[in-house]
């Protein structure tokens, strides 16, 4: 981090917790990290609910430094703006489902007016000196409504989900908008190249951009600066997680219902995106092409619910409860149930305790921004006794994670061979492979990540 004194206002949907624990992972351990140094304002929505037309707001002194903001969405906006425009429109396109995407005008206009609303709570909070930051797809217009407030000062933009090809995006009846709209943005950040490389095809391609040299686009009169800035996480923080009383008793709870035999684990909130089907499918084709596996080997998918109210994510519930029970229903024996589903949640220590009681860990997304789980695995590893991560080659992870068994998550032949190579891998390759991985995720943290991104930002011209 540079020495200035600029005040960070972070921006995102929902805001904190600011300490280790809770369920928000690296993304609120890296701006949590970043904001306690340096102080800011850190803004979003509530989580509550309210039509009496008011904002309730709450504001709150963390570590002296820095205050929290919040406000409400009334049921309108929580149904037209996070149900409809992001989670049924923007989630599914970005992430190449065009096939479930739904768009409807009422709903992207009602996305517009919080992104207004919220740029018009938030400007008299902050003044030209501050530095911006706004996270992911549900505020793309955020920054173009700060500026229509009037704001000269610094802006950024990080997605954490991926960018589709313009191929993809122009579906979405507003693409030009959208895209158009994140140019009043200094710096916009993307995970991976692949991701930049998009967003910089669809300014050329569909707004008559141009590439300059240094990342920049310059569209009509505006200048953008696009990098790729893979987020990480608190890697230190979280192998001493893994060293806590409460993983090692998770840890060893694992080993002792597992009777000697080798523990496959998944975690992801229980989303299309993570190719969970596909992942059980690929346990399937194990069991059948390698039988020796039958009762030596058993896979756990911890998958905590999301977004509920939506028909995908309860359709898929179904889906993945029956494919298991399939498997379980052909495989198991009296002894021995193959697979095991937990829509609960653990705490972040209990998930530590949890990777590094696991041989393999299956990270299978169809497609995803990054993929924290999958670092998250790699820092509670045991570096005496290291397990194998099965990585997609369609996870943001995979530009950074390169010694992970790579896979294509639609070739359940693929996953299968994957996840019998790293049961039989030998512990010398294991350790091997852990090393290059350890490598990355320690040397890119949460911290590093934050700290990138406002250099760029700091040192963007003024508007
Ligand atoms: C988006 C992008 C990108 C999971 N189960 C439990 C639990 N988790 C934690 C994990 C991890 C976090 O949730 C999930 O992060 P992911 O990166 O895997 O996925 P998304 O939620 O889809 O996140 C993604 C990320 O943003 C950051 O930029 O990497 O690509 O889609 O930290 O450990 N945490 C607890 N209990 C659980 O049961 N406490």
């Amino acid at each position: 981090m540079t020495g200035t004194q600029r005040r960070l206002v972070v921006v995102s949907n929902r805001v904190g917790p600011l300490n280790d624990e809770g369920k928000a992972g690296g993304l609120a351990v890296g701006l949590a990290d970043a904001l306690r140094k340096r102080g800011g304002l850190w803004f979003g929505w509530s989580g509550n609910v309210s039509d009496k037309g008011t904002f309730s707001e709450l504001s709150t002194e963390i570590a002296g430094t820095t205050a929290l903001t919040t406000i409400d969405l009334s049921e309108a906006e929580l149904e037209g703006f996070y149900f409809g425009y992001a989670n049924r429109s923007l989630w599914p396109l970005l992430h190449y489902r065009l096939d479930i995407a739904r768009f409807d005008r009422q709903s992207d206009r009602i996305y517009r007016s919080v992104n207004q609303r919220f740029a018009a709570r938030l400007f008299p909070q902050i003044d030209d000196n501050d530095l911006i930051w706004v996270h992911d797809y549900h505020f793309f217009y955020l920054g173009s409504e700060l500026r229509q407030c009037g704001f000269t000062g610094r802006l950024g933009f990080f997605l954490h989900i991926p960018f589709c090809p313009p191929e993809i995006l122009t579906a979405l009846p507003a693409s030009h908008d959208l895209v158009r709209s994140m140019l009043a943005y200094d710096v916009v950040g993307f995970q991976t190249e692949l991701d930049r490389r998009n967003f910089a095809s669809f300014c050329v391609q569909e707004l008559d951009g141009e590439e300059l040299p240094d990342h920049q686009i310059r569209v009509h009169d505006r200048v953008v600066r696009a990098i790729a800035c893979p987020i990480g996480v608190d890697a230190e923080g979280f192998a001493d997680f893994a060293l806590s009383p409460e993983a090692v008793e998770h840890e060893e709870m694992m080993r002792d219902i597992a009777h000697g035999r080798h523990q496959i684990v998944g975690v992801d909130r229980l989303d299309y995106s993570k190719g969970i089907i596909e992942r059980l499918r690929g346990f399937e084709q194990l069991l059948e092409d390698y039988p020796e596996n039958r009762g030596t080997s058993q896979f756990l998918q911890i998958a905590p619910l999301s977004r509920v109210e939506l028909d995908a994510y309860a359709e898929l519930r179904t889906e993945v409860e029956q494919i298991a029970g399939n498997i379980n229903g052909r495989f198991a024996t009296l002894d021995w149930t193959p697979v095991q589903i937990m829509t609960r949640g653990f705490t972040r220590k209990a998930l530590a305790g949890i990777y590094r009681a696991a041989r393999v860990c299956m990270v299978t997304p169809l497609r995803d921004g990054m993929n924290l789980v999958a670092k998250e695995f790699v820092a509670a590893q045991d570096e005496r006794d290291p397990g194998v991560l099965v990585l997609s080659r369609f996870a943001g992870a995979r530009e950074e994670l390169s010694e992970a068994l790579i896979v294509n998550p639609y070739s359940s032949e693929d996953v299968a061979r994957a996840i019998q190579r790293a049961l039989t891998m030998s512990l010398s390759e294991r350790r091997d492979r852990y090393d290059a991985l350890r490598h990355a995720v320690f040397t890119n943290t949460a911290g590093h990540w934050c700290a990138a991104f406002l250099r760029e930002l700091e040192g963007a011209p003024p508007q």
